[in-house]
Parts: structure tokens; C-alpha cells; sequence
């Protein structure tokens, strides 16, 4: 081995080319190189901040095994309902835009007159359900009278859908939140199209309900008995997805919504209750905060998600209540209770009571299991002889 002019010995002078394979090999053997598997490979998306996202339609599916009896169809009726206020939630977001409240006196491609809004939402739920396949009766607080569904795709059809199309919808024009609840039941008569009978069930006979409120943002919220979930509308992707799990209501709430309006025309347990809410006691948390939209949907929505009461009691000028036992005050009773909350007509479970007119009306007490039940108390400590 000769030497270089300062001395090192030849061997240590390599070039850059001849250095790399060295290098590349001696790495090796210090970190060999593995191939993952393909659950390994997923490992090292998760850090990429991928959010996995569960829409209604999937959410429906997944949750199917809870009714071991269903071929599926209740699942369609739900995804049709969830199509139909896609559809309705797009019109309201344009009523401000043109004047849709109203008839416009314009007629549209079709000939056909355009409608009020709230006639609208009617015709798109009417239409999906009768599409859909899978209601044999509709019936709306929009119609007079049920509408019983004779088409042949229906023939096997099993479910009972009552709706109110779009609660609220006086506060359309002031871009105030509005909403849509249904109820559906399964039938009692045998086959054809349903009958009147298939609606008056008592609301604890629902196998499904829920409501959309359209709102600073759209969220669906449903029950089939097992949990309450809701899902809020991406207008990105165009699907509702599942944003707030198992939904339970605080078993006691700081919120009363009542339109105090009314106040003089209200039973003594009621006027009673209202006193209460807004007397000072630190250590029940009072007063109260009273918070009223005149919109149903919204009403119960945040007390659902916040705790709070939602009151509308028999009045002098509406002695049997204002809101509708079978499209308003059933469905919300149903999650209400789902989500661990109680409805009352401020005696009586609602969901018990029976209907006997398809447009019944009832007084109803909604929201905290607490709360209601101070309402239920103040009402019984101070009996009105002019109401009930
Ligand atoms: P609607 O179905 O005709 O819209 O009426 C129901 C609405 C509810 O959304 C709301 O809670 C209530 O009526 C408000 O009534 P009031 O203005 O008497 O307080
Ligand atoms: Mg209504």
C-alpha cells in the first residue's frame, strides 16, 4: 500500500461515486427496510388529520340491526324524509331572496302556480313519501284530511307518516329558524292503502320521529326508540352527517320558553310558574333566563341541547292548547323522552294520550325531566276550575 503527499494511505481516498454504495449499504444494515402491512399504512394517514365522517345515509344503515324484524324499509322512508328537507332547506335559505311567502302571482316553467312556502314543503314530503314506496297514508297539518296512498309501488307498504311541513313558518320572512317534524307509525289495518284508524295511534306507539330545523345551520334530528342523534347539514358535500351523538337532554335546565304574551290568559299553576322562574334564589340557580322564537323546533332544540322547559299551556283563547298533538307535540315528546327529558300536557303523558281528531289539539309542557315536573306540581298546587 503506497502513500499520498501528505501521508494518508491510497486505499482511504475514494471518490464521491464509489462513496454512496457504501454508505446506502451500511444504512441498510442499520435500518432495513420493511414492508407494511396495509392496517400499518393506515396507521400513518391518521396523523394526516383525516376526520372520518358518518352521514345520515350510512348512520341509517349501520343502525338497521336494531330491528331485527325490518327488510329495510323504515331505513328508506328515513332516507326520504332526509332527501325532502335537502330540498326544503335549499327554498328557505331563498326566501329572502325572492318573495316566496307568498303567492307570487308567477307561474313557473310548468304552468303551475308557485307556491307559499309552506304549501311547498307539503308537496316535496307528500311527493317523496309517495315515491318512496314504503307510507300507505300520509297526513299533514297542512291537509284536511289523510291522504291514503294508492300507488302500486306502495302495495306492501307498512309505515304511517303524520307531519307538520314547516313549523313556525311566520318567522320565514324575518330569517328567523324554522322546521319540519315528523311522526311515523307502523300500520294497524292489514294492507291497501292506510286508513284514518292507522293515524290515531297514541304517540307511544311511534317507531319513529324526529324533527329538521333549519336554522343558522340545518340539523336533522331523529329517534326510532333507541337514543336521539342528530346531524348537521354540510352544504359542501350536500349530506347531513352525524354531529351530535346520543343526544341526552340535562335533567334540569335554567331556561323557560313560554310566550309570556299570553300571560293573562293563562291557568293560575302556569302564571305560578312563570313567578317562580323569575324569583332570585341562589341556590336553585334562579332567576331563570326566558328565551321564546315562536318557533317550535328551535325552542325545543336548544332546550334539548342546553336544559330548559318549553310551555304551551290552555289559554282564554285557545282552551284545548294551540299546538298539534299528532305532527307537533307526539314526535317531540318521543325524543324528548329518548333523550332522557319528559312531555306532559301538564297532567298526563302526552305520548299516552289518545287522539281522537286528526287535528287535536293539547296544551304541553316539554323539555327537562325537572322542570316538567315543577310545572306538573304548580299546576296540581293551584287547580283552575276554568280549564281541564
Ligand atoms: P304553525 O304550525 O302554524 O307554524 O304554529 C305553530 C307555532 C309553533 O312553532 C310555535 O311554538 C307557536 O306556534 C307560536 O305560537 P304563538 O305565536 O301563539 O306563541
Ligand atoms: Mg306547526
Amino acid at each position: 500500500m503506497g502513500a499520498t503527499p501528505d501521508g494518508l494511505p491510497v486505499q482511504q481516498q475514494h471518490s464521491i461515486e464509489e462513496t454512496i454504495p457504501v454508505t446506502q449499504a451500511a444504512a441498510k444494515q442499520v435500518h432495513p427496510v420493511k414492508v407494511l402491512s396495509w392496517p400499518e399504512k393506515l396507521t400513518l394517514i391518521k396523523p394526516m388529520n383525516i376526520q372520518p365522517i358518518n352521514t345520515l345515509g350510512q348512520f341509517i344503515i349501520e343502525r338497521q340491526s336494531e330491528f331485527p324484524y325490518s327488510k329495510g324499509q323504515l331505513s328508506r322512508l328515513l332516507r326520504d324524509i332526509g332527501i325532502a328537507s335537502k330540498i326544503v332547506n335549499r327554498e328557505v335559505n331563498k326566501a329572502g331572496l325572492v318573495n316566496i311567502l307568498g303567492d307570487t302571482g308567477e307561474t313557473n316553467i310548468q304552468g303551475e302556480k308557485v307556491k307559499k312556502l309552506d304549501l311547498f314543503a307539503n308537496e316535496q314530503f307528500k311527493a317523496a313519501l309517495i315515491a318512496g314506496g314504503e307510507c300507505c297514508v300520509f297526513a299533514s297539518e297542512e291537509e284536511e284530511d289523510i291522504l291514503p296512498i294508492e300507488n302500486p309501488v306502495s302495495v306492501d307498504a307498512k309505515y304511517v307518516v303524520m307531519i307538520d311541513p314547516l313549523d313556525g313558518s311566520s318567522n320565514i320572512d324575518v330569517n328567523v329558524s324554522v322546521g319540519t317534524i315528523f311522526s311515523i307509525y307502523r300500520r294497524v289495518s292489514e294492507n291497501g292503502p292506510g286508513l284514518l284508524s292507522d293515524c290515531l295511534q297514541k304517540g307511544m306507539h311511534q317507531v319513529a320521529a324526529g324533527y329538521v330545523v333549519y336554522g343558522s345551520s340545518t340539523m336533522l334530528v331523529y329517534t326510532t326508540g333507541h337514543g336521539v342523534n342528530g346531524f348537521t347539514l354540510d352544504p359542501s358535500i350536500g349530506e347531513f352527517c352525524l354531529s351530535h351523538p346520543n343526544i341526552r337532554i340535562p335533567e334540569d335546565g335554567k331556561i323557560y320558553s313560554v310566550n309570556e304574551g299570553n300571560y293573562i290568559h293563562f291557568p293560575q299553576g302556569i302564571k305560578k310558574y312563570i313567578k317562580y322562574c323569575q324569583a332570585y334564589d341562589e341556590p336553585s340557580s334562579r332567576a331563570y333566563n326566558s328565551r321564546y322564537i315562536g318557533s317550535m323546533v328551535a325552542d325545543f332544540h336548544r332546550n334539548l341541547l342546553k336544559g330548559g322547559v318549553f310551555i304551551y299551556p290552555v289559554t282564554g283563547k285557545a282552551p284545548k292548547g294551540k299546538l298539534r298533538l299528532c305532527y307537533e307535540c307526539n314526535p317531540l315528546a318521543f325524543v324528548v323522552e329518548q333523550a332522557g327529558g319528559k312531555a306532559s300536557d301538564g297532567y298526563h303523558r302526552i305520548l299516552e294520550i289518545e287522539p281522537t281528531d286528526l287535528h287535536q289539539r293539547t296544551p304541553v309542557v316539554l323539555g327537562s325531566k325537572k322542570m316538567v315536573e315543577k310545572v306538573e306540581w304548580f299546576l296540581k298546587e293551584f287547580p283552575d276550575p276554568g280549564f281541564f
